[in-house]
């Protein structure tokens, strides 16, 4: 362990430490237990004003994970998993926030968590074989180890029109809520944008507001949540086996264990189709992957899609009693290769008076006004704008920070035609530098938990073998990762991803390079290609 001062050429005063920790979310704060296990010394920055990371940021009302809570925690220690008693199928921010917070008491993981602070650079000093980290708060660091859990989604992403500052009435995005609470009582509020942030604040606004208008882009798929609380039986059931449950989800597709589909949805009568459909939307204990895994083909062949598209757009209209609302609200797309989207209430919300839907597809937004919104056709005024317009997912967070590798080459500059990295977990040239559910991972492609807790493991273990081999650096090898990156692509090719516009291929930044920004190749299968490497000596590494 190496925690200490030394004076740089320029007199400012540097600390030295083993490892530094960017981002105080679940991976960051499960990264910092694990060094302190193998004895490291350890700094973790935290932007926000408290732990949690997303969901200390994500505090708009209706926010919850989609994901059961029951496989939406740590797996690491079994009394934490044992003691702990979720309430509800899919927990509530708060609720995971408390459990956040928990976990960092009971693991005395706070005091090596500087909060408020944002890592502004990381830059590889090559004699000393160092990382130097910057913040906003002046701090300067020497660290051995840099190692990056800023999230997949944690860069919001506003619209692209003029005068969002002059709007006079509030203005909030759904990934920078603020802490007190919002009351949009006898107000009129606008949502800007229809994914699952926008899914899950929409219904909740409308019951206070006097009026909401939702301006929608592209309308997307949304099946019932049918969240509930949890039964005391389930929650015993699970604690009972957690091992084999866990087992079962490392070793699936998506991080949360199905049963294996056996046919091709064309290759079953369509009642029997509609009859899976229709099981899959009543059943109140489905998951959020239900609907994509009882079939082999929905996510790879058109047809097959559209047999499930086609269920959902059925239901849109039995719900929606305007017909041209319910027209508007029923997507055209393939289904499920944007990120499945679950709700409550969402399209029964299009029933009350007050709420209206505006196509932003025939009247894009132009302007924002002192007053609310300007489309190509009308004007409105509003009291309160909320942006739930999405973020800049997998690079944003990580290109947000300069970071500079052998001889001073900055990560941005390698990243511009879309992100190269070995098992979206390490980059050429840019040695000791690791990514907690990085680009080209399964990550957003999967359970959160799964991928974070594989991630954090692996790196770990690669620290203590580079220790006991008394290898100073570790760095991936342009070859392995020219090699990976060509497989994330080629994978994601054999999917119908890359022909639907979403984050997960980027174009919803413009400008952003279309690449499959995640590995769809399932987080069983790439489990076992890191730990293939790790087995073969870290196969595509340097250790000096
Ligand atoms: O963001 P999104 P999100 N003008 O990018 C629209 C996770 N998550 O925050 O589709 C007008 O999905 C945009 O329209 P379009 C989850 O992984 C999980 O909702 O681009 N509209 C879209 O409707 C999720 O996928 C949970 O045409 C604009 C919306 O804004 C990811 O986070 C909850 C616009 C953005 O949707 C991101 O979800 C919340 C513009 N200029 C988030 N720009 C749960 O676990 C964007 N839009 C339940």
């Amino acid at each position: 362990t190496t925690s200490e001062r030394s004076i740089s050429p320029t007199g400012q005063e540097v600390r030295e430490i083993d490892a530094v920790v960017v981002g105080a979310g679940f991976a960051g704060l499960h990264m910092l237990h694990k060094l302190r296990g193998l004895g490291l010394s350890v700094q973790v920055y935290e932007a926000g004003d408290g732990l949690g990371g997303t969901w200390y940021w994500n505090r708009y009302p209706g926010a919850r994970v989609d994901v059961k809570s029951m496989y939406y925690n740590y797996s690491f220690d079994p009394e934490l998993e044992q003691e702990w008693e979720w309430t509800e199928k899919l927990p509530p921010q708060p609720e995971l926030l408390r459990y956040i917070n928990h976990v960092a008491d009971r693991f005395d993981l706070r005091k090596d968590v500087q909060l408020r602070t944002r890592v502004t650079a990381a830059v590889y000093d090559e004699s000393a074989a160092r990382w130097r980290i910057t913040t906003d708060r002046g701090d300067v660091l020497s660290a051995r180890f840099a190692i990056m859990a800023t999230g997949c989604l944690s860069v919001p992403k506003m619209v692209e029109i003029p005068g969002i500052e002059r709007f006079r009435g509030r203005s909030f995005h759904t990934g920078n809520w603020p802490e007190q609470d919002v009351d949009f009582t006898g107000r009129r509020v606008a949502v800007i944008g229809t994914g699952s942030s926008g899914v899950q604040v929409i219904p909740l606004v409308a019951e206070a507001a006097a009026q909401l208008t939702v301006f929608q882009r592209t309308a997307n798929y949304v099946l019932p949540a049918g969240n509930h609380a949890l039964d005391p039986e389930f929650q015993r059931d699970i604690k009972s086996r957690y091992r084999e449950v866990r087992k079962a989800n490392r070793e699936s597709s998506f991080g949360i264990a199905r049963p294996e589909a056996t046919k091709g949805a064309l290759e079953v009568s369509e009642a029997e189709r509609n009859a899976f459909y229709r099981a899959v939307w009543e059943d109140k204990d489905s998951e959020l992957v239900s609907m994509l895994t009882g079939f082999t083909d929905t996510l790879a062949d058109e047809a097959s899609n559209e047999t499930a598209a086609q269920f959902i757009r059925d239901r849109i209209a039995e719900i929606v009693t305007d017909p041209a609302t319910a027209e508007l609200l029923q997507p055209t797309g393939l289904f499920g290769v944007k990120r499945p989207v679950l709700g409550t209430n969402y399209y029964e919300t299009f029933n009350r008076p007050g709420v209206r839907l505006v196509d932003l597809r025939a009247t894009p937004l132009t302007e924002v006004t002192e007053s609310g919104l300007e489309t190509a056709q009308e004007s409105f005024e509003f009291d309160d704008i909320i942006y739930a317009t999405g973020y800049d997912a997998m690079t944003g967070a990580l290109n947000a920070i300069d970071i500079r590798g052998r001889g001073g080459a900055p990560l941005r500059a390698k990243w511009a035609g879309g992100p190269v990295t070995y098992l979206g977990l390490a980059v050429a040239g840019f040695p000791n530098l690791f990514t907690i559910t990085g680009p080209g991972s399964p990550s957003v492609l999967s359970n959160m938990m799964v991928s974070i807790e594989q991630h954090v493991d692996w790196i770990a273990d690669a620290i203590e073998t580079m220790r006991a081999q008394g290898a100073t650096t570790m760095e991936a090898e342009t070859g392995a990762e020219q090699e990976w990156t060509r497989h994330v692509d080629e994978v994601g090719n054999m999917t119908l991803y890359p022909k639907v516009d979403s984050w997960y291929v980027g174009s919803n930044v413009p400008g952003k390079p279309r690449v499959m920004y995640a590995y769809i190749g399932g987080v069983g299968a790439y489990r076992e290609k890191c730990e293939q490497v790790a087995a073969d000596g870290y196969d595509g590494f340097t250790l000096t």
